[in-house]
C-alpha cells in the first residue's frame, strides 16, 4: 500500500512532537507572509521544555522562541522544527548558529527549506557542528501547511486557490444573479477558515455589483485577507461593503487613468488603488507577489475565473457542491469560456480529494503545473 511504500521516518513520539510543531505554527495562520509558518519544540528527557512559533516576518524565528523558553534545559536536548533551521542573515540571525550555541544534541526537521538562501545549508551546518539531524518526519503535513510559501519561492508568484460553490446542476447563481446561499452554514464556515489562511481574496467588479460581499473571515481574532477588486472601468457602486475598511483593508486594481472621480472616492474611503499597465490575472498576481504574498484566493465569477485559469494564476481548486437544482440554461457557471472544443482538452485535476462538509460535498484538487 501507499503507506508501506513510503518508509516512515521517526518514532511515534517524533511524529507527535512534529504535529505539535505544526499546531504551534498555525497560531500565526495568515500573518507570516512572505515568511513560512514554522513551529518548534524543545524536548529534554522525554518532556517538552520549550515551545515557539514564528509570529510574523521581521520577528524572531520559531527556534528562537522555543530555545528562549527552554533556557539552560536546551543543552543536550532534542529540538523539533517543522522547517529546516535557516542558515542565513535575513531580517534575523541564523537559527543554525542559535541551536549550536544552545548546545542541543539533536534536531528533527519536518521539511527542507526551499528558499535558495537555506536549501539544505542549515542542516549541513548543524551536522558539521556534530549535531545529529533527522529529516523527514511528517514531511507531507509540513509541506501542505506551507504550500503557498513553497510555491512563492519556486515560481515567484503567490499560490492561486480558486474557490467556488455550485449547485448539483453546476450553477453558481440563478439566471437573475441571486446566489445567497448556494451552500450550507458548515461550508461557509470552511470558506471563512480558508480566508483566514490566505493573504488576499480577489473578486471582479461583477461580484461587487451583484453580491456585495464582505470577504472577511468572520471569526474572532482570525486574520482577514486583503480584499482585492479587479475592475477596468471602476463603474462600481458607492455603497459596496468592500469600501468599509475598518474591518479589513481593500485594494482596487485597475488600469491607468480609469475613472478619476471614483478613484478619489475610493481613496477617501481608505481603499487603496493601484493602476496596472494591463489589468490581467497574471499582472494582479505579480503585484501581490511584490507585496510579499504567499497565497491568494480567487472568489470571482466565471469570466474572471476562466482568464485566471488560462493565465496560470490558479494552482488549486476547492469546489463546494450543494445537492440542489436550480436549472436555467443561462444561469452562471463557475468557469467561463476556455476555448476548448474537444473533451480531450479538459484540464484534469491531480491529487484529488473528496470530503463531505455538512450537507455539501467539497472536491479539492490541483491543476497540472504548466
Ligand atoms: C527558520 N525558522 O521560524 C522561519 C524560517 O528574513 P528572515 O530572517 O525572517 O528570514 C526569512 C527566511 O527564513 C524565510 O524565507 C525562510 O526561508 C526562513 N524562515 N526559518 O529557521 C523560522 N520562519
Ligand atoms: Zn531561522
Amino acid at each position: 500500500s501507499d503507506s508501506q511504500a513510503k518508509a516512515r521516518v521517526g518514532s511515534d513520539f517524533d511524529v507527535r512532537m512534529m504535529r505539535r510543531c505544526l499546531e504551534l505554527a498555525r497560531c500565526a495562520l495568515g500573518r507570516t507572509s512572505p515568511n513560512p509558518l514554522v513551529g518548534a519544540v524543545v524536548v529534554k528527557d522525554g518532556e517538552i521544555v520549550g515551545e515557539g512559533f514564528h509570529p510574523r516576518a521581521g520577528e524572531p524565528h520559531a527556534e528562537v522562541f522555543a530555545l528562549r523558553a527552554a533556557g539552560d534545559r536546551a543543552r543536550g536536548a532534542t529540538v523539533y522544527v517543522s522547517l529546516e533551521p535557516c542558515n542565513h542573515y535575513g531580517r534575523t540571525p541564523p537559527c543554525s548558529e542559535g541551536l549550536i550555541a544552545a548546545g542541543v544534541a539533536k534536531v528533527v526537521v519536518g521539511m527542507v527549506d526551499p528558499n535558495p538562501l537555506v536549501a539544505g545549508g542549515g542542516i549541513a551546518r548543524l551536522r558539521a557542528a556534530g549535531i545529529e539531524v533527522v529529516v523527514g518526519v511528517e514531511t507531507e503535513a509540513c509541506q501542505q501547511l506551507n504550500e503557498g510559501f513553497v510555491h512563492r519561492i519556486l515560481y515567484k508568484r503567490p499560490l492561486g486557490i480558486l474557490k467556488y460553490a455550485m449547485t448539483l446542476d453546476g450553477k453558481i447563481a440563478t439566471t437573475s444573479g441571486h446566489s445567497a446561499w448556494v451552500t450550507n452554514q458548515d461550508a461557509r464556515g470552511e470558506v471563512h477558515q480558508l480566508r483566514a489562511a490566505c493573504d488576499a481574496v480577489i473578486v471582479g467588479g461583477n461580484t461587487v455589483r451583484l453580491d456585495n460581499p464582505h470577504l472577511t473571515s468572520h471569526q474572532m481574532e482570525a486574520h482577514n485577507p486583503l480584499r482585492v477588486v479587479m475592475s477596468r472601468h471602476l463603474n462600481l457602486p458607492e455603497d459596496a461593503r468592500l469600501w468599509q475598511t475598518a474591518q479589513a483593508p481593500t485594494l482596487v486594481l485597475t488600469e491607468v487613468g480609469a475613472n478619476p472621480d471614483f478613484q478619489k472616492f475610493l481613496l477617501k474611503q481608505g481603499v487603496e488603488v493601484v493602476e496596472l499597465t494591463s489589468l490581467t490575472p497574471d499582472q494582479a498576481m505579480a503585484h501581490l507577489y511584490e507585496r510579499g504574498f504567499c497565497s491568494v484566493l480567487w472568489e470571482c465569477g466565471g469570466t474572471l475565473t476562466a482568464s485566471a485559469i488560462a493565465q496560470g494564476a490558479v494552482q488549486k481548486i476547492l469546489a463546494f457542491i450543494a445537492p440542489k437544482i436550480i436549472g436555467g440554461s443561462h444561469a452562471p457557471t463557475p468557469v467561463g469560456d476556455l476555448g476548448f472544443t474537444n473533451m480531450t482538452e479538459a484540464i484534469a485535476l491531480e491529487r484529488v480529494r473528496w470530503r463531505v462538509v455538512g450537507s455539501d460535498c467539497l472536491v479539492e484538487g490541483y491543476l497540472p503545473q504548466i
